[in-house]
């Protein structure tokens, strides 16, 4: 059973992960946190995965966002900052966008790449070269995943620490699979990504795996399925993002925040029911998930 192969998270395992920070933290001890998002009928993705990652501890957040959606975000979004990008006519990143992001990358702890960015080709081609250059541990999540599709092993070639966060149709577009053949063996599936992908695998859905290359298995009991709502998983990455920007190691953070974010859905979820709860309510619920690892 999955039971006896993979660890059952717990709080307090959880809670080892949140070093203790000096009186004296400042902003540079938290970590600043790159997310590229959004595309065209999009930005929501970047706002929910942008003030995840605003919520989950970070010191400073930058969005990364096709240019023409700037102002959209400036709107939208007060504590996270914005990074104009280049686009495409029809408002995803472009190529152009490639010299930009990995400079801007280099100044910060962590990125997150993919929620919302579209699968226009152009933007595939701005996600297959800024992986292979990224100088810091990335999250790759949604489009960012989608666009790796015709060729998953070039993670293999990724020189930062990665994690990957498939829910089963990404999983199943990485492995060259259906989203039911996923669900038939959840765990054969992440081990798998693991392993081939040398990377972090988070398979997503009721009960998240989390597999490592070197074959430790996590499995989640947070959540509920009224978290199976749009942005949900925009709003994973982005805590993803903030819990590496603290210097967590890649297992650490994707485990931590897979638990917390189910967590946090499930406050939500009791306080407003499953049937009314939307991606946003589990960002408002998160302080009660901290509180609860205190
Ligand atoms: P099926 O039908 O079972 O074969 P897509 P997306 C499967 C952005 N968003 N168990 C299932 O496949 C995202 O960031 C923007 C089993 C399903 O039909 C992405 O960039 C928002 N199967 C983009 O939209 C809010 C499961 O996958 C298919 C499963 C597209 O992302 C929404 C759907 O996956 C969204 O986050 C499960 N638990 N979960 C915004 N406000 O801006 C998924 N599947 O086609 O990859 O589409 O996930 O909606
Ligand atoms: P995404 O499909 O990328 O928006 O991600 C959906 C998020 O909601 C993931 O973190 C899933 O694990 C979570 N989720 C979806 N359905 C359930 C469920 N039935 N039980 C627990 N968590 C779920
Ligand atoms: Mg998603």
């Amino acid at each position: 059973s999955i039971e006896a192969e993979a660890e059952l998270l717990e709080d307090k395992w959880v809670a080892s992960c949140f070093k203790a920070y000096p009186p004296d933290a400042h902003k540079g001890t938290f970590g600043k946190v790159f997310i590229i998002a959004g595309s065209q009928g999009m930005t929501g993705a970047a706002a929910l995965s942008a003030t995840a990652a605003v919520r989950s501890g970070a010191g400073l957040v930058t969005v990364g966002i096709p240019k023409s959606l700037d102002d959209i975000l400036e709107t939208k979004l007060t504590e996270a900052m914005k990074l104009p990008l280049a686009e495409t006519s029809d408002r995803c990143l472009s190529l152009d966008a490639l010299n930009t992001a990995i400079e801007f990358a280099s100044t910060c702890n962590a990125v997150v790449l993919g929620p919302g960015i579209s699968q226009k080709n152009e933007t595939k081609k701005f996600v297959q070269q800024f992986i292979l250059k990224c100088p810091v541990p990335i999250v790759i999540d949604a489009d960012g995943l989608n666009a790796l599709a015709d060729n998953p092993d070039i993670l293999k070639d990724i020189s930062a620490p990665v994690i990957i966060t498939p829910h089963p149709g990404e999983m199943g577009r990485l492995l060259n699979m259906t989203s039911a053949q996923i669900q038939e063996d959840r765990i054969g599936a992440a081990r798998t990504a693991a392993k081939r992908f040398g990377c972090v695998a988070v398979l997503k859905g009721a009960r998240t795996l989390i597999a490592t290359p070197s074959n430790e298995l996590f499995i989640n009991p947070t959540g509920n399925p009224g978290m199976a709502t749009g942005g949900s998983g925009d709003v994973l990455s982005g805590m993803i993002g903030a819990f590496l920007a603290r210097g967590m190691e890649p297992h650490e953070a994707a485990a931590s925040a897979v638990y917390l974010h189910g967590l946090a859905g499930d406050f939500a979820a009791l306080d407003k029911t499953e049937i009314y709860l939307s991606a946003g309510d589990i960002i408002n619920y998160l302080y009660k998930a901290f509180y609860k690892i205190k």
